[in-house]
């Protein structure tokens, strides 16, 4: 049922068609910790959720600054605007539910941001109660299987919020992956003129020859890096870097001796060059990753979509307290290498973990797959490119192998809205 024609929260409606049978209405609620991933994904999600889905989609976000990064057209200074079929609202505080109270029929609140204390009674008020679901943030853990779509029943109010996990396993949420994505990556991948016209755009440039390695790094400030520059610059092979401007950009600076290395930048030293590049909208950041062979990624929404590039991807965790990201790594590793030979298989997982600054190899580097040991603090050695690199080709089919094992498990945005159609029979 849309937005606009929905009744005052409180009134009732007797002979309302069912939302599953209208269009339906969907409040996603999205704080912004850091970063971009908070918005990266909410953004994500309400853009598929309207153009494949049909919903109505309201998107309440904390911050525009950090979503206008992403999404040039949104202007700071609105209230309310609307974006590629998506309503956006400033959620300029945490009372503040939009000019009038409206009640949508599926009510998503991301990785645990606190719903507008007005808007939840009004929920509660509601005639057709409203789907509630929480949005937690990704992890390949196992125990994710078992809490998602686990109910939880409000304190006060007779209101009933799901744990929508996302996951890289059965039983999972899933992750993000619009309808037209392999298409995209098929249509990019097998036009030379767009593969051109994309490196003229990013860089100015020609495509570098096919002797070269291409290389994205988006990645937080990581003290690994100027051991592995130092590695391409030996390299013998050309290594042709791309790095969109962020948190990492000053190492490249130190590096080069040059004062900043931000969009269109270019140094060369021995065997590597690398291109600064701007910070691009999201919808074309996936090009990137279709350019390269190989994809340093961060985070959760970048680390999606270098899964669905179906190439070889390092994989900068997002830190926590008291390395409680760790066994989140060791579990991504475990079906990401699942069927790779063990060389290639702990070859991966060394890097990976050198490049995440961990001090211990677990579970993903142990054949058998059984339990880790205890992570410790001692520092670990510099990622080795030698002797990743000597296994790329592996790496490259166990990615088109895994991109299509994870798309067994399903799309967050179709597997949710199936969830919540069920719910609003
Ligand atoms: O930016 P991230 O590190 O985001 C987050 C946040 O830190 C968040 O708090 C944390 O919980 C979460 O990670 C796990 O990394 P992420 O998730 O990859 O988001 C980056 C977004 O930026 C992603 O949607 C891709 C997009 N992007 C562009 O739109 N243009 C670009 O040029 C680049 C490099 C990225």
């Amino acid at each position: 049922m849309p937005h606009s024609k929905r009744p005052a929260a409180t009134s009732k409606r007797d002979a309302a068609p069912s939302p599953a049978e209208s269009r339906i209405a969907c409040d996603i609620f999205c704080a912004v910790i850091d970063n971009f991933g908070d918005i990266g994904v909410c953004w994500r999600l309400a853009r598929q959720l309207a153009h494949e889905h049909g919903w109505e989609v309201r998107l309440f976000v904390d911050d525009l600054h950090a979503f206008q990064r992403l999404c040039p057209a949104l202007e700071l200074e609105r209230a309310t605007q609307s974006v590629e079929g998506v309503v956006v609202e400033h959620w300029h505080e945490p009372e503040h539910a939009g000019e009038t109270l409206q009640i949508a029929d599926v009510v998503i609140e991301a990785f645990a941001c606190e719903l507008p204390g007005v808007y939840l009674s009004a929920m509660a008020q509601r005639e057709r109660t409203p789907v509630w679901l929480n949005l937690e943030y990704l992890s390949a853990e196992d125990w994710v299987a078992d809490f998602h779509l686990r109910p939880s029943p409000h304190p006060r109010y007779p209101l009933l919020k799901h744990f929508f996990f996302p996951g890289l396993g059965p039983g999972t949420g899933g992750v993000l992956k619009e309808r037209d994505l392999d298409a995209a990556r098929a249509a990019f991948e097998r036009s030379a003129d767009a593969r051109t016209a994309w490196w003229q755009s990013a860089t100015g440039g020609p495509p570098p020859g096919p002797d070269a390695t291409v290389i994205s790094l988006f990645a937080y400030e990581n003290p690994a890096v100027d051991a592995l520059l130092e590695q391409w610059r030996d390299s013998p092979t050309p290594i042709v870097l791309l790095v969109p401007q962020g948190r990492i950009s000053g190492a490249l600076a130190r590096f080069f001796g040059v004062p900043s290395f931000d969009a269109r930048a270019f140094a060369e030293r021995g065997s590597l060059r690398a291109h600064g590049l701007a910070f691009t909208e999201q919808r074309d950041y996936d090009a990137l990753l279709w350019a390269s062979d190989l994809n340093f990624v961060r985070g959760e929404d970048s680390f999606v979509r270098a899964q669905w590039a179906a190439r070889p991807f390092v994989w900068q965790i997002y830190p926590q307290a008291d390395d409680a990201h760790l066994p989140k790594l060791d579990a991504a590793l475990e079906h990401y290498t699942r069927t790779l030979a063990e060389a290639p298989r702990k070859a991966l997982a060394r890097f990976w973990h050198a490049w995440n600054g961990n001090g211990a190899q677990t579970t993903a580097g142990s054949p058998d797959g059984a339990p880790g040991q205890p992570h410790d603090a001692s520092p670990r050695p510099a990622p080795d490119w030698r002797d990743f690199a000597q296994y790329l080709p592996a790496f490259r089919t166990r990615a088109r192998a895994w991109a299509d094992e994870l798309a067994r498990v399903g799309d967050l945005g179709g597997n949710l809205a199936e969830f919540a159609k069920t719910q609003l029979k």
